[in-house]
């Protein structure tokens, strides 16, 4: 008879970070809250695990993220966030929706949120920028940030220059409040590492994009899962909106573009509508597949609970060996 069950197979109940004490959340993960992928369905699966679950606005309108935010609260009376993409045209309008509709927790991507900073704070909303360098850390931390979420270029989608093992140590030394893992980390050893690089919590999207919840098309989750190490390239490099993404017609299409000189508007015209287009249509071919570095040790769908728990397990074991 065994008495004692070994450390890797005993189901985690909590794990205690200042992220999951300012968050409210058992475990001290937070879902990417990526473009169209990360909509109601795996933002209240992966809150439901335990992490922090985050419906992505991306580009989409503010009354498509409102119907997202109050599907979510059907789903879950977990704790949830929404991410705000900067660049979306409506994010004035999304910035609102979000006071209005109460929600608990805002991440920021691709831009600076101050001006939106005074609106959330005083709703009493926990606001959480996405940076890519120190000097956005520091800003954001002076504008009342209660944490930032350092991601490094390994990350799909819109990216910056450092990596995550650069880029984390460096903020967490120059800022006081607590400092989220992004990039690249998709299992318990990416976590742990995370951890002695000073963070409180890690955030993973690639690995939830293949969770079973998640309603990204099938041929998409299928793409991630065969993507090996190397089988991401980074478009627009050159015309300052560098994205991840797999390998395929368009990238191959759009860096050809980016070394003949051609115009944005070209190159935007390319891509216009191109992430819809693999995440809803599934179309592998002139569709924008963003994934992280990491989808080459992505192997298998799971569900939102197996993925957390996997990964706290091999953490847990990891930090207390
Ligand atoms: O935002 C992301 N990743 C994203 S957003 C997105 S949607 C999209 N669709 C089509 C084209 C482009 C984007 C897909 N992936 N991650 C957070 C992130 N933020 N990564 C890097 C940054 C960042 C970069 C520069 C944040 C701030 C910044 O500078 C701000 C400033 O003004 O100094």
């Amino acid at each position: 008879m065994r008495l004692l069950t070994p450390f890797a197979e005993r189901r985690f109940i909590r794990m205690k970070t200042k992220i999951t004490e300012l968050l409210g959340i058992a475990y001290p993960i937070l879902q990417g809250g990526m473009a169209w992928v990360a909509e109601y369905h795996l933002a209240a699966a992966a809150s439901e695990a335990g992490a922090l679950g985050i419906i992505g606005a991306g580009g989409a309108p503010a009354a498509f993220v409102r119907e997202q935010v109050q599907k979510t609260k059907e789903l879950t009376d977990k704790p949830f966030g929404v991410n705000v993409m900067l660049m979306n045209p409506e994010a004035d309008d999304i910035a609102k929706m979000i006071v209005e509709e109460g929600v608990k927790v805002v991440t920021t991507g691709a831009g600076n949120p101050g001006k939106y900073m005074s609106m959330w704070k005083e709703a009493g909303i926990k606001v959480i920028p996405v940076v890519a360098s120190v000097a956005l850390a520091k800003m954001m931390e002076r504008a009342g940030a209660d944490a930032v979420i350092a991601e490094g270029m390994e990350s799909g989608g819109h990216i910056g220059e450092a990596t995550t093992m650069t880029l984390v140590p460096q903020v967490v030394d120059a800022v006081s409040i607590p400092v989220i893992a992004a990039g690249g980390i998709a299992d318990g050893r990416g976590f742990a590492a995370a951890r002695m690089l000073g963070a409180e919590a890690v955030q993973i999207g690639t690995r939830f994009l293949v969770a079973k919840e998640c309603t990204v098309h099938e041929n998409y989750k299928k793409k991630v899962i065969a993507a090996k190490d190397i089988d991401s390239e980074v478009t627009g490099r050159s015309n300052g909106h560098p994205v991840r993404q797999i390998r395929n017609k368009l990238t191959r299409e759009y860096l050809q573009m980016e070394k003949d000189g051609a115009s944005l508007e070209e190159m935007e015209k390319l891509t216009l509508g191109s992430l819809r287009k693999a995440v809803v249509e599934g179309d592998m071919v002139a569709g924008t597949i963003m994934a992280g570095q990491i989808a080459g040790m992505v192997k298998k769908e799971q569900t939102c609970a197996e993925i957390v728990q996997e990964i706290m397990s091999e953490a847990g074991a990891l930090l207390n060996s």
